[in-house]
C-alpha cells in the first residue's frame, strides 16, 4: 500500500473519537518519546508532517491523520512523561484506556510503539492488558532500531520478544525507514 494523500483531520481532547465519515482507525500508542509521531512521518514519507519533538510530552490531543481519503492513523499522546504531574499522567492514560475499552470505536489495529533500547515498561504492560482484554489486534513496533549497537541488537530484540509473550514485534527505525514496507503491508492487511 502506498500512502499518496495525507491530511490532518482533527485533534481530540475528550471522549469523542468519531470522525463523521466512519473510516477505519489505526491507533498508535506508546510512551512519550518512543517515536509514535516519527513512525507516522516515516510511513507517510513526510518527515515533518506530524510534529515530533525533542521535548517529550507536549502533545495532549489524539491527532487524527486521514490517509488516502480512506482511513485514519491516530497519534495518541505519549504516556509516562515524568515531568508532567501525576494527575495529568493519569488523565492521559485513562483517556487512552477509555478509547480502547468504552468508546464506540473499534480500531482495526493498535500499534504499541516502544523504544527498542528501552524495551517494554510497566506502563506499556498495563496498556497491553487493556488492549488484550478488549480483543484488539496489537503489534509492537520496536522503534529506534538504528540506535541499537550491532553487537547487542540480536540480544536486545530477543529479550523484547520474550517480554512480549507471543505478540508480533516489528523492528523499526523512523530514522532510516527500516520496516516501513512491512508496516505498510501490515496496515493494508488490517484495513
Ligand atoms: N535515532 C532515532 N531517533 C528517533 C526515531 N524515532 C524517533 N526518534 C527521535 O525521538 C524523539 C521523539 O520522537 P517523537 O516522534 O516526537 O516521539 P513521540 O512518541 O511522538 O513523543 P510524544 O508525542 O511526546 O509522545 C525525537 O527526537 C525523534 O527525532 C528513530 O527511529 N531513530
Ligand atoms: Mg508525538
Amino acid at each position: 500500500m502506498k500512502i499518496l494523500k495525507t491530511e490532518f483531520a482533527r485533534g481530540v481532547i475528550g471522549n469523542d473519537y468519531s470522525t463523521g465519515d466512519g473510516f477505519p482507525q489505526i491507533a498508535f500508542l506508546g510512551r512519550s518519546n518512543s517515536g509514535k509521531s516519527s513512525v507516522i512521518n516515516s510511513l507517510t514519507g513526510k518527515k515533518n508532517f506530524v510534529k515530533s519533538s525533542k521535548v517529550p510530552g507536549k502533545t495532549l490531543e489524539a491527532n487524527f491523520f486521514r490517509m488516502n481519503d480512506s482511513f485514519y492513523l491516530v497519534d495518541f499522546p505519549g504516556y509516562g512523561y515524568a515531568r508532567r504531574s501525576i494527575a495529568d499522567r493519569n488523565r492521559m492514560v485513562k483517556r487512552i484506556f477509555w478509547y480502547l475499552e468504552f468508546s464506540n470505536i473499534r480500531p482495526k489495529a493498535v500499534f504499541l510503539v516502544i523504544d527498542a533500547n528501552v524495551g517494554l515498561t510497566k506502563l506499556d504492560w498495563e496498556m497491553l492488558q487493556i488492549v488484550k482484554k478488549n480483543n484488539h489486534k496489537i503489534i509492537i513496533i520496536a522503534n529506534k532500531a538504528d540506535k541499537l549497537a550491532k553487537a547487542k541488537r540480536a540480544e536486545k530484540i530477543s529479550s523484547i520478544i520474550q517480554e512480549a509473550q507471543g505478540l508480533q514485534i516489528l523492528e523499526y527505525s523512523a530514522k532510516t525507514d527500516e520496516g516501513k514496507d512491512e508496516l505498510s503491508n501490515i496496515i493494508a492487511s488490517f484495513l
